[in-house]
């Protein structure tokens, strides 16, 4: 008969640890790649440990801005009478000062500088450029909706070494060497490419490390059928793009149609439809001509993480990676996902369909 005073041995058995399974950082991944793709050169490396390093500072801030009143008007002071900053202007601040010093860059750009901004001058210019978009989809993070930061690197055009220029910033997305985004939402979650497949990392507040948890991401075959859009503009929509929605919107032979998912967040957006399927678009209006998302810090970065996953991204009738650029803030109309939505939006808009 057991003690009701002496709980049986078991009880005192040591609690059971799950044993993780292989774990891999995020600096141990970068470093293998580097043995199996010579252009993942140790420079570029240390630009992809410093975007690391970014996210992380920036998820520190994000994922407690519902409890510090941090999200304050730029000059106020918060409870600790600390110095207040709206918070992309913080992760924008991040980026600038993780890569300002580092030696890696010759020059940079981001969604919140109208001009581009150069390495301060007692600091060494690297071979690298790196463009950003420091908070996309900031405005929603008051309703604790994933926002992200979006982020895209070159090599410099030429080899003289010194300062960077305009030149180095306006590039086809072709050319960038490595590209991705972070998803701050329920996790935290860092997903890039270098051209040799997409590797996604959530990272571990626990030990403030990201770990591996799917290398190769591949957007599923078929795809579910899911579009992507934000329906308020369909009166300002051109005549193509609503026959494409109508057409989506009309029973298959099965009698399903695609269902219709919009966040209002580019990376929230593009994060469903990288492990999803589907089509995200966000087309031109008879207002906006060339669409709302910038080509050079939102489109180009997204559009090699998709088609680097077996997805398409086309501004309707190009191919995005092949758009020259000509501005800094120059904006592109963009459906990107399956190549089988992606394909019938461009049938759609260029009217053989
Ligand atoms: P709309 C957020 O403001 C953003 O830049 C992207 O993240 C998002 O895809 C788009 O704009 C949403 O724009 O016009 O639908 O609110």
């Amino acid at each position: 008969m057991s003690d009701p005073l002496r709980p049986p041995v078991s009880a005192f058995k040591a609690p059971i640890v799950m044993r993780p399974n292989r774990v891999v950082t995020i600096e141990r991944f970068i470093l293998d790649q580097q043995g199996v793709q010579p252009e993942a050169t140790g420079p570029l490396s240390e630009v992809l440990y410093d975007i690391a390093l970014t996210a992380k500072l920036i998820a520190r801030e994000v994922n407690k801005a519902g409890l510090v009143d941090i999200l304050g008007e730029t000059g106020d002071t918060n409870v600790h009478d600390e110095y207040v900053q709206k918070l992309d202007e913080f992760a924008d601040d991040c980026f600038i000062k993780t890569f300002d010093h580092g030696g890696r860059l010759c020059i940079m750009a981001s969604e919140e500088h109208d001009e581009p901004i150069p390495i301060p001058p007692k600091f060494t210019c690297g071979d690298y450029v790196l463009l950003f978009d420091p908070l996309d989809g900031s405005s929603n993070i008051d309703v604790n909706v994933t926002v992200g930061s979006i982020f895209s690197v070159y090599k410099r055009k030429n080899d003289f070494g010194g300062a960077g220029t305009m030149e180095d910033l306006l590039r086809k997305g072709s050319e960038q060497l490595a590209a991705g985004y972070v998803a701050y939402g329920s996790s935290t979650m860092l997903v890039y490419t270098t051209g040799k497949g997409v590797h996604a990392f959530t990272l571990d507040p626990g030990i403030g490390e990201f770990l591996l948890s799917e290398p190769a991401v591949q957007i599923p075959l078929p795809g579910r059928k899911i579009y992507s859009c934000n329906e308020g503009y369909r009166q300002l929509l051109f005549p193509s793009t609503r026959r494409l929605i109508d057409h989506m919107q009309t029973p298959d032979e099965n009698g399903k149609t695609y269902s219709s998912r919009y966040v209002g967040s580019m990376v929230a957006d593009i994060h469903r439809t990288l492990l999803y399927g589907g089509l995200f678009m966000y087309p031109a209006t008879e207002t906006t001509p060339n669409g709302k998302l910038r080509l050079l810090y939102e489109a180009n970065p997204m559009a090699l993480v998709i088609e680097q996953a077996g997805g398409m991204a086309s501004t309707g009738s190009h191919r995005i990676l092949d758009i020259e650029a000509n501005d800094l803030h120059q904006r592109v109309p963009l459906y990107m996902g399956s190549k089988r939505d992606v394909e019938l939006a461009i049938r759609f808009e260029s009217g053989t369909d």
